[in-house]
């Protein structure tokens, strides 16, 4: 019997509908973030009529309401070498490395999402996957401790192994199988009550960091939030309240800008909940929230350059006294970087999908020699030049959203190096570059353009 093995792409819509069920299920105030997402999505569409059109060329509209990253947080090099051969079966790579022990958060990270044009068309989905690094821990005897209790610990289910290695060889599940190793898989993300440790231990590995006794503490990474798309974050961050929503100060990333760059992101605060510790005593964990993000285009490495260069200028300054003051300050640091994608785009500073338009269709079927030269073909209209967006993170907003949902207490910077290699090590491959990703995704949009003009 042959078996019909169904596109990795359903798995991972069905898995991140699952999650997202789950989510909304566990965490009410997920619920209404959609909501709000939905209502500020309606709205900026029907009041820009040219963004609802770019969006649509570029594909993104399709893709708006399915589109969220979630994020975990794991303990151990195995678990997170599982992670990859799960995510991998739902076609999700990992993709760039982020390290936060920078900012005082003791993990480093990648994103596992799709990478090629027509996966990420259906469905985005990218999980921020944090490795915790127990070595960051000074106490040699909590560090121990810590070590061993999560050395006792198995994140999947029996069925969830099973169905892994079934999937692996045959190369992927038949819609059926699918079904079941979403469910089986969901399983690992599922917020757990019961703490598996005393209150002692909880309150020792708490004290050590607050991520450290998340990560320790429990049966399994449990899913910490879900971001959906919005269109309007500045509207979304403004009507939070009205929704019950109690929003973290400031939204991270770029400032509001004509063409919206690279990513920016709020939060709400995780909520304080109840759990119950071994010696059946019972108290609160902190570390569950929700999120909101805004999509912009995709920078090539010297736009990065330029970001990472303003942004760092913009940290020097004394803090705003809000969101709105803070936004204004930001604004007026980046007036240094060009706001049109005509610019951006001829001083190689983001990405471009280029397209045959309309005119150039007709052009051609009328027999016209087409321009030789790409911006001769943009500026006669036979060629669109659409924006990329952004797939990725950013470490220095990652950095504020776990910092705003780490409560007051901050923790220095780790003095330790960055450590990609031992990252991929216990992922067990290399993570893939973002730029080269985006690079790709341009150089085949104008290898495809070449063939139709006959270039
Ligand atoms: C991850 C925080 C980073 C983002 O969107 O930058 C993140 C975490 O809290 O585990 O999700
Ligand atoms: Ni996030």
């Amino acid at each position: 019997m042959t078996l019909s093995l169904v596109s990795p792409d359903e798995v991972r819509t069905a898995f991140s509908q699952a999650m997202s069920d789950m989510y909304r299920h566990e965490v009410p105030q997920y619920g209404t973030l959609l909501e709000l997402v939905a209502d500020i999505n309606a709205k900026t569409l029907a009041a820009d009529p040219e963004l609802a059109q770019t969006l649509a060329a570029g594909g993104e509209l399709e893709r708006l309401d399915v589109e969220r990253h979630g994020a975990i947080r794991v303990g151990t090099a195995e678990e997170l070498s599982l992670l990859r051969r799960v995510f991998a079966l739902m076609g999700m790579e990992p993709v760039g490395y982020y390290d936060l022990s920078q900012a005082g958060v003791p993990v480093h990270s990648t994103a596992f999402r799709p990478v090629d044009e027509a996966a990420l068309k259906r469905n985005p989905f990218r999980v921020f996957t944090s490795l915790l690094r127990l070595e960051l821990i000074s106490d040699d005897d909590l560090r121990r401790q810590a070590t061993a209790i999560l050395a006792g610990r198995d994140i999947f289910t029996q069925e969830a192994r099973e169905l892994l290695e079934l999937g692996e060889r045959q190369g992927g599940f038949d819609a059926h199988q699918a079904e079941r190793f979403v469910g089986a898989i969901l399983e690992t993300f599922r917020w757990h009550q019961d703490a598996t440790v005393d209150h002692a231990t909880y309150q020792a590995l708490h004290d050590a960091h607050r991520l450290v006794a998340d990560v320790v503490c429990f049966r399994g990474p449990h899913i910490n939030h879900l971001t959906p798309r919005t269109l309007d974050i500045d509207a979304a961050q403004a009507a939070m309240p009205a929704y019950g929503i109690d929003p973290k100060a400031v939204i991270e990333g770029p400032p509001p800008r004509r063409c919206p760059i690279l990513l920016r992101q709020t939060s709400f605060k995780a909520l304080e909940e109840s759990i119950r510790f071994a010696g059946r005593d019972d108290g609160s964990h902190t570390a569950r929230f929700g999120e909101i993000e805004q999509r912009g285009i995709a920078l090539t490495r010297a736009g990065r350059e330029r970001y990472d260069a303003l942004l760092a200028r913009s940290r020097e300054l004394p803090p705003a006294a809000d969101n709105a003051a803070h936004q204004r300050q930001l604004g007026e640091v980046f007036a240094d970087l060009p706001d049109d994608l005509a610019s951006l785009r001829q001083q190689g500073l983001a990405y471009f999908r280029y397209r045959l338009s309309d005119t150039g269709h007709a052009a051609l079927a009328a027999g016209e020699t087409p321009p030789a030269d790409l911006d001769a073909l943009i500026a006669r209209h036979w060629v669109e030049a659409l924006p990329i967006t952004y797939e990725d993170f950013l470490p220095v907003s990652a950095a504020g959203i776990f910092q705003s949902n780490l409560g007051d207490t901050r923790h220095a910077a780790y003095a330790s190096e960055s450590n990609q290699a031992a990252f991929e090590l216990a992922l067990g491959r290399p993570v893939l570059d973002e730029f080269d990703l985006y690079a790709r995704l341009e150089e085949d949009s104008r290898e495809r353009l070449r063939q139709q003009l006959g270039q």
